[in-house]
């Protein structure tokens, strides 16, 4: 067995909460949170409060301890009040995106067994039509509520002072939803040490500086956002920046108002950085470092918005199931085309797929990871949990990679299923499940086809039903419309003969992929 281990000293496992950590690194005068279209600012003192006091108000109408509360909202400061209160009143949060559809939320809100939606204006009707058939008896909304709904402002009870008491190694308290290595999307158990721990294992060399602000566009519905941005920078003494949807002229402008030292992105955003022309008309070389993650980065990409911004790309490479960091490129030494070393309590394996043997040094396989900070396991489905974690606590990560002589891990190919459409996942499974029910198809497969601005599109192969003919890409469209957020629409539409399958069923997406040159 050849295993990589992490140059950087370990880091303590503890028996703090999240939102312990989290509270130990704010300063209460500091304005830690603000809304970045209007300004407001939120400081270290009221976010505290806050997160007491909304849990106060969350026990007393008993969805506190043990319960799940799903969020689906953009970002804004009070989303990570939200998130905090939960985990301090000892309940569960289940992240959700707020562009699903109705169908997706329901889905979701019923695999995770939610008590409560928690979620903005904007999307009222969305959660109204989301809650039928589930558990879910109240909407609260953040801001003015509509009708029926709960405005948050009234949850806000006496403080709760102390942690509601919690297994900090077994109890869930976040359950964001990634599909893995291949089906449908899963509930993703987090515990608390594994989100304590990932921050600080990240935080050996992240190296956020005291105070230091960041722009915050990324979804804190994403794991990337949730802890990378908000719980790192907040337990690091920082402070976020918040925008609730990506625009890249304001994202110029409060990079360059709050004068950011670091950009946490992901590779479309580069592309913008290094091409567009409005880059041009501000003033970036207070940016020391550019940190992209959660999809592969062009070399070619890296290279230009280097050489434009005045500094050099880096790339961190993770995943949900890994809460989510394993590799980080630590500050200033970065290297072209790898996405980091192993960070503290992190060990790597590369192993042949098919044989499970460990691979020479510097030839691809599989990357496995070992570490504090691998999930609990998928909620409610131990097959994909023990497919997925292996003997000896190894996550098998789908992803195919090779370490060169300095430890530094290269992400060569994607071995799972999955689709990133701009580092959102995309999972086959799903497209294909809901392309089954339209009545002119009879089978279908989805991969992803590479393009330059979204990295991945998500293209499917479709056979027509017998004695019809198969729908045209726009008709698919217009059907997937109400069912899947826009992100997973079917860009690129190919009609087949037949699916290629291998004796046992399964989808042989490599024959798909090669069939598009992919
Ligand atoms: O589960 P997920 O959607 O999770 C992520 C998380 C990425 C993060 C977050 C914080 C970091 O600091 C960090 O370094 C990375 O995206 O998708 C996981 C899959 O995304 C692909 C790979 O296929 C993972 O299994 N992916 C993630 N990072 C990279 C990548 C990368 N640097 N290069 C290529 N593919």
């Amino acid at each position: 067995m050849t295993i990589y281990t992490s140059t950087f000293p370990d880091v303590e496992l503890t028996d703090k909460t999240v939102t312990q950590r989290v509270f130990e690194g704010i300063d209460p005068d500091m304005a830690i949170l603000i809304d970045g279209p209007s300004g407001r600012e939120v400081t270290g003192a009221q976010f505290i409060g806050g997160v007491k006091s909304l849990a106060g108000g969350l026990t007393a109408r008993n969805w506190g301890a043990g319960k799940v509360l799903a969020l689906m909202a953009p970002n804004i400061p009070e989303y990570c009040m939200v998130f905090h209160a939960s985990a301090w009143a000892g309940g569960t949060v289940t992240t959700i995106n707020p562009t699903y559809t109705a169908h997706e939320v329901n889905h979701q809100l019923k695999d995770a067994d939610a008590d409560v939606l928690v979620t903005i204006a904007m999307f009222a009707d969305t959660a109204k039509e989301a809650i039928k058939g589930t558990d879910v008896t109240e909407i609260v909304i953040i801001g003015d509520a509509p009708e029926g709904m709960v405005p948050l402002s009234e949850l806000m009870g006496p403080p709760m002072e102390e942690q509601c008491p919690v297994d900090v190694v077994d109890h869930v308290v976040a359950l964001p939803y990634s599909s893995g290595t291949t089906g449908l999307p899963k509930g993703v158990m987090l515990t608390h040490q594994n989100l304590v721990v990932n921050i600080d294992q990240s935080l050996v060399p992240a190296d956020v500086g005291e105070k230091e602000l960041t722009v915050a566009f990324l979804p804190f519905f994403h794991i990337y956002g949730l802890q990378v941005l908000q719980n790192i920078y907040l337990a690091g003494g920082g402070g976020l920046v918040t925008m609730p949807r990506f625009d890249l002229e304001m994202y110029l402008k409060l990079v360059c108002d709050y004068k950011t030292a670091r950009l946490w992105i992901v590779p479309p955003v580069a592309l913008a950085l290094a091409k567009h022309p409005l880059v041009d008309s501000y003033d970036l070389s207070h940016v020391i470092q550019i940190n992209s993650a959660a999809a592969p980065l062009g070399a070619d990409v890296a290279e230009a918005m280097g050489q434009r911004l005045g500094t050099s790309a880096t790339q961190g490479y993770g995943m949900t199931e890994l809460s989510p960091v394993s590799h980080i490129s630590p500050y200033g030494k970065g290297k072209p085309g790898a996405s980091g070393v192993n960070i503290s309590n992190t060990e790597s394996r590369i192993v042949n797929p098919e044989t499970l043997e460990d691979m020479a040094p510097g030839e691809d396989g599989e990357l496995w990871v070992r570490g504090p900070q691998v999930m609990k396991g998928y909620l409610n489905n131990p097959q994909a949990t023990a497919e997925t974690i292996v003997e000896d606590g190894w996550l098998r990560t789908g992803d195919i990679a090779h370490f060169d002589e300095d430890g530094y891990l290269y992400i060569t190919d994607r071995l799972k299923e999955l689709v990133k459409y701009k580092g959102f996942q995309v999972a086959p499974a799903e497209l294909e499940a809901e392309l089954l029910t339209h009545p002119a198809i009879a089978d279908a497969a989805v991969i992803g086809k590479p393009d330059d601005e979204a990295g991945e599109l998500p293209m499917a192969f479709v056979v027509a039903a017998p004695g019809q003919s198969a729908p045209t890409l726009e008709e698919v469209q217009a059907y997937l419309e109400d069912r899947l957020a826009h992100y997973k629409q079917v860009r690129v539409l190919e009609a087949v003969d037949e699916i290629p399958k291998s004796a046992s069923g399964k989808i042989l997406r490599r024959f798909l992929r090669d069939r598009i040159g992919a």
